[in-house]
């Protein structure tokens, strides 16, 4: 099933190459298109997960923090109304329609994704243990999983092959036992589930964002775009985001200078002064997900009162166009907010101005 729709996708895309506004509507692109999606949820299971391996470079890890430059920084985004959404949505089965017109207050958003650095500070000062820890494994691309490791894995994701759930695999060890994080304290955090991104954001005395506050701060007061700087993937033949450049998923070729995760101070900000608000880690915001949505003005819409899958935004290192086009500002996909993936991520936010001693706020 995931096959045919692929091609006929692909088929689609290669017809439409010149256009931006090409759809890929399938029923079943939730499961089939992808760096994310639900491929990567977590399987239900009960308690009686196995205890998390001890990671001997714990101890060093913590306190490396200190030798980083802080990327806590925080920015006013003036509040204001913006179109949310698209008319003519690119992934119809994402909800990426209609678009509706929404007015956000003003409020602060994290300039960078949380950093390994930042997310050790919190482990370093409260001891929180990970789902990803907690349940034992997480998802990695193959491609990334050492070939010892890879060898002993079984159970692949059928809709997605190139997610391998590893053991092991988690924040501190992205690739699983015997990676670490040590050369990558200035790349994003990830491996981290919704909800440890909010225990998170909790500590730092901020919250994850709405869709509509990331959405609306990735746009950067441009209206209607597909990027947060335009609609031109690469201004002046200069690549403005970590996607995944070549053939997906066999082949990396990193013309943007990255395989996996890069900094998360890389790329030039968008006009508010955030960075990589595409690409690089998708990034978990508040909202429950929902495919419907109401078209008529909104007011600082926070989502659906209950579901079952939390909303991702922005996209990731993995992305490419013919099977994630999903580094976009209307772009979205979700998962269980008990998943954690080698892609996954988050910022924080907060509506009020952050009165917490860590906050640095920039004045714009
Ligand atoms: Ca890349
Ligand atoms: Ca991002
Ligand atoms: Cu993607």
């Amino acid at each position: 099933m995931w096959k045919s729709w692929t091609l006929a996708c692909l088929l689609l895309l290669h017809l439409a190459n010149a256009s931006e506004t090409e759809q890929c509507n399938a029923e079943d692109s939730k499961s089939s298109c992808g760096c994310g999606d639900g491929a990567t949820n977590r399987e239900r299971r009960d308690a009686e997960q196995p205890p998390p391996p001890q990671n001997d470079q714990k101890a060093d890890l913590l306190h490396d923090f200190d030798s980083y430059p802080r990327t806590n920084q925080m920015i006013r985004i003036e509040g204001g109304t913006f179109t949310m959404g698209l008319d003519k949505p690119i992934i119809v089965a994402d909800g990426e329609g209609p678009s509706r017109r929404v007015r956000v207050d003003s409020f602060y958003m994290d300039v960078h994704e949380v950093s390994n650095a930042e997310f050790a500070r919190f482990v370093a000062d409260t001891g929180y243990v990970t789902e990803a820890e907690k349940f034992g494994d997480s998802f990695v691309l193959d491609a990334l999983v050492p070939a010892e490791i890879e060898k002993t894995i079984t159970q692949a994701v059928a809709a997605a092959p190139w997610w391998l759930p590893v053991k092991g695999a988690d924040w501190k060890s992205p690739e699983g036992p015997g990676s670490n994080i040590g050369a990558r304290m200035d790349n994003p955090v990830v491996h981290v589930s919704w909800n440890d991104a909010v225990a998170y954001c909790a500590w730092a005395g901020k919250e994850l964002p709405t869709e509509a506050q990331w959405e609306y701060a990735s746009r950067g007061g441009l209206d209607n775009r597909l990027f947060p700087w335009g609609n031109n993937l690469t201004p002046n033949g200069q690549h403005r985001m970590n996607i995944w450049q070549g053939t997906f998923p066999t082949e990396n070729s990193a013309e943007d200078g990255y395989v996996s995760t890069c900094p998360v101070t890389a790329f030039p900000p968008n006009k508010y002064g955030l960075y990589n608000m595409v690409g690089n880690a998708w990034e978990w915001v508040s909202d429950w997900w929902t495919i419907r949505h109401a078209g008529e003005d909104q007011v600082n819409p926070t989502g659906p009162l209950s579901g079952q899958d939390r909303v991702k935004k922005g996209g990731s290192y993995m992305c490419h166009k013919s099977y994630c086009y999903r580094y976009r500002c209307a772009a979205r996909s979700s998962n269980t907010p008990d998943s954690s993936a080698a892609n996954l991520g988050f910022r924080c936010s907060s509506r009020t101005r952050p009165t917490h001693k860590d906050v640095v706020i920039l004045e714009n």
